[in-house]
């Protein structure tokens, strides 16, 4: 089954918006596997976006990162990936479409809310850099079957 991680970011978590990110994915169907709030450290930061080395905003994101506590998330399901990168809308909230996370709530591409896994090979690397095996809770639900014909 498809897992992705999923960071509401600093500014997501100063603006108090945890509870309504989390509210929007959970309608949507997926499992919660995992959450934790924390403080990233500089060398979390740096793997995390170890990708965007090169970039010319690499070190603003790493301290954009850790700057303040974060809430970080396991989310579970058929096409998790997408489902949740379209609920999040495009990197820039100026171009995210209305109804998205950022679309809504953004205003900045600096400021974006939230991070979500890519890929499964970036959700396999991402994931072990927050969470041990055993925070990774799987379970079942009594509406799974409502949510999706084919297994969550
Ligand atoms: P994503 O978060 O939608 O996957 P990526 O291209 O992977 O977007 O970029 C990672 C993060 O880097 C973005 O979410 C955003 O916080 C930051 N970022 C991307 N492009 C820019 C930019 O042009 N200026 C400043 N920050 C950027
Ligand atoms: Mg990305």
């Amino acid at each position: 089954m498809e897992q992705t991680l999923v960071i509401v970011k600093p500014d997501g978590v100063q603006r108090g918006l945890v509870g309504a990110i989390i509210f929007r994915l959970e309608r949507r169907g997926l499992r919660l596997s995992a959450l934790k709030l924390l403080q990233v450290d500089e060398m979390r930061a740096r793997s995390l976006y170890e990708v965007h080395l090169d970039k010319r905003f690499y070190n603003t994101l790493v301290s954009y990162i850790s700057s303040s506590p974060v809430v970080a998330m396991v989310w579970q399901g058929l096409r998790a990936i997408d489902i949740i990168r379209s609920t999040m809308g495009a990197t820039d909230p100026a171009e995210a479409g209305p109804g998205t996370i950022r679309g809504d709530w953004g205003l900045n591409i600096g400021r974006n809310l939230i991070h979500g896994s890519d890929s499964p090979e970036s959700a396999g690397r991402e994931i072990p850099i927050f969470f041990e095996a055993d925070e990774i809770v799987h379970y079942s639900r009594a509406l799974d079957q409502w949510y999706s014909e084919n297994e969550l």
